[in-house]
């Protein structure tokens, strides 16, 4: 991580070192490897048309930012998932396999160019790792919508409303469900999640627009708050949680749902939303008096800002005694990373994360 940590081994600095400098040199790797790229294959050009070299200079950047992560995390696996779902995302836009190889393989020979070479080195073992996996990774992500979990039935139908724009429909189902007794908790676990990953399988595989997306996802926090009187209805049992996305990350459902689940436990919750600044979550954190902090990531790339937060609160004195949990999708990739961050713990998912809470705040306890 990048908060300097004086018990980090010589690999673990070396990794750090090797992240910072790729991530310095994301700029001028990126412009010289697109050169490079079109100069050995100058059909690209008409290929992918006049806007090809710019959106391939917009990707590289991607890429390295990925990588850069990846090394400052000590985990390979960040980028090689990536490249996985950039391998799905760009055939599904019309980039052929070959073609994002290629690119690859000219990234892993610029980047010495770039930094030192003990710092180069990791990186382009990282990206040959990437390679060595390119052809078993998946071509397709498949639905998350299982017809095996519960109310499958019901989450198709509430993705089907969405994407054909009635989200008045959608409300209506959700409602209807819950008044005829399906929990609201298995509709956030069991519709609105899966349904999200949906919308967001469809928009990765070209099949619905940005708009979509958007749509889908805002009617969403709408027909969650039309939840709320269920939510806000228990009574209070004494736990504080103060919830956030880290700075910088802009998916506040999830966190937003185990927000929710504390509530509906009967904690008193303080949730902050998206991209929150480091130093507004360790006020709130000793305004609210909070037992239990909950910082949320979804982007891999926001992991090192997760451990920069988490060493804020810990410097703050008035903030002793509260218990950190993570979650998101590079916890879930990683689970022992909540360590390597700082946290007391993570949790997969807004269920496991109130059993969490629970036992880390009964005294002397550990996850
Ligand atoms: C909606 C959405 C957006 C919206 C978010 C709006 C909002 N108000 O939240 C917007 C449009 C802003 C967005 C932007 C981007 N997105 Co987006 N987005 C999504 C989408 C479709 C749904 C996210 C969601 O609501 N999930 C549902 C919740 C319930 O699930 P969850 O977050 O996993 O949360 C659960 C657990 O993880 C856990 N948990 C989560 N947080 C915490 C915290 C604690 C403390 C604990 C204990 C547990 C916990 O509990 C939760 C509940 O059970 C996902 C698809 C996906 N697979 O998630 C893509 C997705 C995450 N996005 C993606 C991308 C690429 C982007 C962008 C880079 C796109 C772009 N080029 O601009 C940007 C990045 C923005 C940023 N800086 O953060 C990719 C990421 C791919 C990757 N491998 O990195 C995904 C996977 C889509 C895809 N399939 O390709 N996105």
């Amino acid at each position: 991580m990048s908060v300097p940590d004086p018990a980090a081994g010589p690999q673990t600095r070396l990794l750090q070192r090797a992240g910072s400098a790729v991530a310095d040199a994301r700029d001028a790797i990126a412009r010289h490897l697109v050169e490079e790229e079109f100069l050995a294959h100058p059909e690209l050009v008409h290929r992918y048309g006049a806007k090809g070299r710019a959106k391939s200079l917009e990707d590289a950047g991607y890429h390295l930012r990925y990588l850069a992560e990846a090394l400052a995390s000590e985990n390979a696996q960040f980028f090689v998932d990536y490249v996985g779902w950039a391998k799905i995302m760009l055939a599904k836009h019309g980039v052929r396999a070959e073609d994002f190889l290629f690119h690859l393989q000219c990234m892993k020979d610029v980047i010495p160019e770039y930094i030192a070479p003990d710092l180069a080195s990791e990186a382009t073992g990282i990206i040959a790792d990437a390679l060595a996996e390119f052809s078993a990774l998946a071509e397709d992500v498949e639905t998350f919508i299982d017809p095996s979990k519960p109310h499958a039935a019901l989450a198709n139908h509430y993705v089907q409303s969405l994407l054909r724009g009635e989200r008045q429909h959608a409300s209506r189902l959700i409602l209807e469900s819950v008044a005829n007794g399906i929990g609201v908790r298995d509709i956030y676990l069991y519709v609105f999640q899966p349904s999200q990953y949906e919308i967001g399988r469809l928009w990765q595989t070209n099949q619905i627009s940005v708009a979509q997306e958007h749509y889908c996802t805002a009617a969403t926090q709408l027909i969650m708050s039309q939840l709320y009187p269920y939510v806000f209805a228990t009574e209070k049992s004494g736990g504080r949680l103060v919830a956030t996305c880290v700075s910088g990350d802009l998916h506040e459902l999830g966190v937003r749902m185990v927000a929710d689940f504390f509530e509906m436990a009967g904690w008193d919750t303080y949730f902050l939303g998206a991209n929150t600044p480091i130093t507004a979550v360790v006020q709130a954190v000793i305004e609210r008096k909070a037992t239990v902090l909950g910082i949320s990531a979804t982007m891999t790339y926001h992991v090192r800002t997760v451990a920069e937060m988490i060493a804020a609160v810990r410097a703050s004195p008035a903030c002793a005694g509260v218990r950190i949990l993570v979650g998101g999708f590079p916890f879930n990739l990683d689970p022992e990373l909540w360590r390597k961050v700082g946290a007391d713990g993570h949790a997969p998912d807004a269920d496991a994360a109130i059993a969490l809470a629970q036992r880390l705040t009964e005294p002397g306890q550990t996850q």
